[in-house]
């Protein structure tokens, strides 16, 4: 199958500059340059890109995630089916986009489960020519069913995950592939879904709603097609050109006034970080990417990192448009290309003259959350880029402690319950959120030019952004055995060589 150049280089630790460069000028002037995606998609041709990207509708009806439907038929028992294969999407109004989706959707299917289910989910791997697994970002389910890239589901093979959803283990999760070199681009093209283990007893009120916002970044090129990722894409991580929420771009939602929302934002972008506002509307935060807070807290901005979540309230209490919009964040960026990230307008809320019913108040205290207490073991992880020059040009690398991912090498050796404090620096001109599978941790304190800061709030996390020269202080306990990842969220990093293995023993 034909691949080009700076794509196979991606499958590599290291990539070569000139010749990813030599390749996309190649591309640029062949307009007879069809190019296969995956799995038989239609090719498009390079010369229609020149046009720029294709517009998207907005202001359409805000879609909710469509719910994957269990078929235990028994109580305690979540079983069903995900299929990721080959599909179509129509994001411009008169074109369509091959994409690939989990049942035939992007994002995925809502699965929604509760604390104390068995969960038994078949996949297959309908991706022609492509292993592929299910990660399930930030659950405690066990390192043998996280599908690691170690455990590789191949090109028309079936296989099932199955798991306990532990007491207390209520949160804002989601799944997406993790198969060894492919993550990238199986997650841009469509991969990613929403997982949300409800509490047994919930604090907030029912008449909030639950609604996921699932935060994903589209490039398109004219003719609907989602154009390969280039040199830019691989060094800064894919930004595309349309940020959407749950598949579509600025829908809207209806409110009364007066009435508060319970929103699970979500970015599964693969590199995108949304610095967010809430624009006539007061947002409170109530979780993070492992559950509830102690108690809420209110807020003007939020800043999501890729693959990080934040549960919120938020009070509409102005009749008028009510928009989340974005912020300026410099993040660090390599090169020309670099993305305006402020101004968007991810989500219009109208909200109407006509008052809510009365709204029940948030409680004070939603859950305790316990500090993870004094350490046994420290872990020091320093994040590096590298630029060398070698006999066939300029060489990147995304290092963790000097080294490139290698799946046969095991980088730490843990013990099963013991509380470990991990340091993260980041030694690297640019930001990389820190993400580890298989527990929640806490983070403790943040450094940045000898200046040390606490974080504002006691919170379950599983991933946290790590600014360019920044430390981040973490604790954290594994509970289950087995070999687990930890890795920079933007894909194209974590491609490229900034993920470890940590292998807890029991
Ligand atoms: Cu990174």
């Amino acid at each position: 199958m034909h691949r080009r150049g700076f794509l196979a280089a991606g499958l590599a630790t290291a990539l070569s500059v000139p010749r990813a460069l030599a390749q996309m000028k190649m591309d640029g002037m062949s307009n007879m340059d069809s190019m296969p995606g995956m799995g038989g998609h239609a090719g498009h041709d390079m010369g229609a890109m020149s046009k720029g990207p294709a517009p998207l509708p907005e202001g359409e009806a805000l879609r909710e995630l469509s719910l994957l439907a269990n078929d235990a038929g028994r109580p305690g028992l979540f079983r069903a089916r995900l299929t990721a294969a080959p599909a179509t999407a129509r994001f411009a109004a008169d074109r369509n986009t091959p994409i690939l989706g989990y049942n035939g959707m992007s994002p995925g299917p809502l699965i929604e489960a509760h604390e104390g289910d068995r969960v038994e989910i078949t996949f297959a791997n309908r991706i022609e020519g492509e292993p592929s697994t299910i990660h399930w970002h930030g659950m405690p389910v066990p390192a043998d069913q996280d599908g690691n890239p170690m455990d590789q589901v191949a090109a028309g093979a079936d296989r099932v995950y199955a798991f306990e959803l532990p007491e207390g283990s209520a949160g804002s999760y989601w799944y997406h592939p993790h198969p060894h070199g492919r993550t990238a681009e199986q997650v841009y093209r469509g991969l990613a879904g929403a997982f949300v283990v409800k509490a047994k007893a919930d604090p907030v009120p029912a008449a909030y709603g639950d609604t996921v916002l699932m935060f994903t970044d589209l490039r398109l090129a004219a003719d609907g097609s989602m154009p390969e990722s280039d040199m830019k894409d691989l060094m800064n991580g894919r930004v595309g050109d349309h940020v959407l929420v749950n598949g579509q771009k600025n829908p809207r939602l209806a409110m009364a006034m007066g009435a508060k929302r319970r929103l699970r934002l979500y970015n599964a972008t693969n590199a995108r970080f949304l610095r967010l506002a809430f624009d006539g509307a007061a947002m409170t935060i109530i979780g993070t990417d492992g559950g509830l807070l102690g108690k809420p807290v209110a807020a003007d901005e939020i800043l999501l990192s890729p693959a990080e979540r934040v549960e919120l309230v938020v009070a509409f209490d102005r009749p008028g448009a009510a928009t989340l919009t974005t912020l300026d964040y410099d993040r660090g960026w390599m090169g020309p290309g670099q993305p305006a990230d402020a101004g968007l307008t991810l989500l219009t809320v109208d909200v109407s003259e006509t008052p809510a019913e009365a709204m029940p108040p948030l409680p004070e205290q939603l859950r305790p959350i316990a500090p993870l207490g004094q350490p046994t073991v420290s872990r020091r992880l320093v994040f590096t880029e590298t630029m060398a020059m070698n006999a066939t040009g300029m060489e990147m690398g995304f290092l963790i402690n000097g080294k490139a991912f290698d799946m046969e090498r095991v980088d730490i050796v843990a013990r099963a319950g013991q509380t470990e404090l991990w340091e993260i620096v980041n030694q690297a001109d640019m930001d990389h959120p820190f993400h580890l599978h298989g527990t929640q941790f806490q983070v403790v304190e943040r450094e940045r030019s000898g200046k040390v800061s606490k974080p504002r709030y006691l919170a379950w996390k599983d991933t946290v952004n790590v600014a360019r020269g920044e430390t981040v202080r973490l604790l954290l306990r594994q509970e289950r055995p087995g070999p687990r990842m930890y890795h920079c969220h933007i894909l194209e990093h974590e491609q490229l060589g900034m993920m470890g293995i940590v292998d807890v023993q029991a």
